[in-house]
């Protein structure tokens, strides 16, 4: 796919925007007839692309394009058009798996990096939701399926083998996009890197001790050569709470422009450990004392049961769905070792719980020292409140990272961040 300046690429916005996609047949006939009746207005706020919502008489869609740059930072930063690419194929392939959890795809364009998908109302950011108290029985259901089914059949447990194999060669130019993870996301933190911020002073105390710390920094390198070497499922590679949308009783994942084929824990830990910021942040969001203690009570039963739901419809996977050259059931059940597949499914899940609590701690740490944060730790107005809540998610952070082969169940995650939210003399 082309780059910027190299042909045809120019960024939309609000007037040119509406002229493109009356243009297009498949989204013209769903916003009704001609540019002229369109509405378009730029809604994003990530920190990469331009998100438009067009509006026609008829019905409205979402047209996502990338910027040749990370718009967080500017253009001093360039990042490739071929995100979209990435992302409309990632999109693609959890959609034949899942699509209810999707928004409807119409349309990719390379040449302009874009893509058109369904404008998905009433629904609204997860993470938003979760800043304003509101909780959603049916999330923790509709993401530990997401997770299990999206992660096992694009591995070798289920995928046929010359496919993945095309399919890790494919996602493995998304290098731009895998080097923001590698820097911000395991490296960073763990130096005094140009682009770190923390809240002072009030964090600086935890922020310096964590490049001293040469357990934590071991350990997010290792997760760092997990990341880099464990090409076993294709990643969504960016699942926070900002990447999901909600309604009472619905759930979609967008934006997986970090899509590529990595280890299955990084998805898995990316999501609970947004949860738990969630949950370290409540307490800055209270108006009384105490009024937000149920309502973190809530979270951390979802952190329990999207790893249970997620680990029962894996095992239920593993058992009617074992297709790819993992584990193959010529060398188990064919010869008569049900026990044998069993045992290695236990084992594959510990590897997997360990992964997944690095990652998530590590997933933490970097949204409150390096340069992205995360919403619910900042609008937390009074900057010692703020401090002290990401103190107590700093520490949660060391610990899943340092400990994660230590952990019995995810029970010992949920309690650890109960034992850490009561330390309220953390630096
Ligand atoms: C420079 S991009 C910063 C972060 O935003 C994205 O959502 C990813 O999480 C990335 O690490
Ligand atoms: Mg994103």
């Amino acid at each position: 796919m082309e780059d910027a300046h190299s042909g045809g690429y120019r960024p939309f916005d609000v007037e040119t925007v509406k002229a493109h996609v009356a243009g297009l047949p498949a989204v013209a006939e769903r916003l009704g007839e001609g540019s002229a009746g369109l509405s378009a207005r730029e809604v994003g706020d990530g920190n990469l692309n331009l998100v438009f919502i067009v509006e026609g008489p008829a019905g409205a869609v979402v047209v996502k394009q990338a910027l040749p740059y990370v718009r967080l930072v500017g253009d001093s930063w360039p990042l490739p058009l071929s995100r979209a690419f990435f992302e409309w194929n990632a999109l693609t392939r959890q959609a034949a798996i899942r699509p209810e959890r999707l928004p409807q795809l119409f349309h990719f364009d390379a040449t302009n990096a874009l893509v058109v998908m369904e404008y998905l109302t009433p629904h609204v950011i997860l993470r938003k939701e979760l800043i304003a108290g509101k909780r959603f029985e049916s999330l923790a259901g509709h993401m530990g399926t997401f997770l299990a089914e999206t992660l096992f059949r694009t591995s070798d447990l289920s995928l046929e083998t010359a496919r993945k194999k095309a399919d890790v060669a494919l996602f493995s130019n998304n290098v731009a996009l895998c080097a923001i993870t590698e820097n911000l996301v395991f490296t960073d933190a763990y130096f005094d890197a140009p682009l770190n911020r923390w809240t002072r002073p009030g964090l600086d105390k935890a922020a310096l001790a964590l490049r001293a710390d040469r357990a934590v920094k071991i350990a997010a390198q290792e997760m760092l050569q997990v990341f880099t070497t464990k090409t076993e499922a294709l990643l969504h590679g960016d699942l926070h709470t900002g990447s999901v949308m909600v309604t009472g009783d619905d759930t979609r994942v967008i934006d997986p422009e970090f899509a590529f084929y990595g280890p299955m824990g990084f998805d898995i830990g990316a999501f609970l450990a947004n949860l738990l910021l969630a949950y370290f942040s409540q307490e800055g969001h209270e108006g009384a004392d105490g009024e937000r203690d149920e309502y973190g009570e809530w979270l951390l039963a979802t952190v329990e049961a999207v790893w249970a739901i997620f680990a029962d419809r894996f095992r239920e996977l593993w058992r009617t769905e074992r297709t790819g050259i993992l584990f193959a059931r010529s060398v188990f059940e064919d010869e008569g070792d049900g026990l044998g597949a069993e045992i290695a499914l236990a084992r594959f899940l510990d590897g997997l719980f360990a992964d997944t609590a690095g990652f998530a701690g590590a997933k933490m740490i970097r949204r409150l020292v390096g340069l992205a944060h995360v919403e619910d730790m900042e609008s937390i107005a009074d900057e010692t409140r703020r401090a002290a809540c990401e103190a107590r998610a700093l520490a949660m952070g060391r610990e899943l990272l340092v400990n994660r082969g230590r952990l019995s169940d995810v029970s010992a995650i949920t309690s650890l961040a109960r034992a850490i939210s009561r330390q309220k003399d953390l630096p």
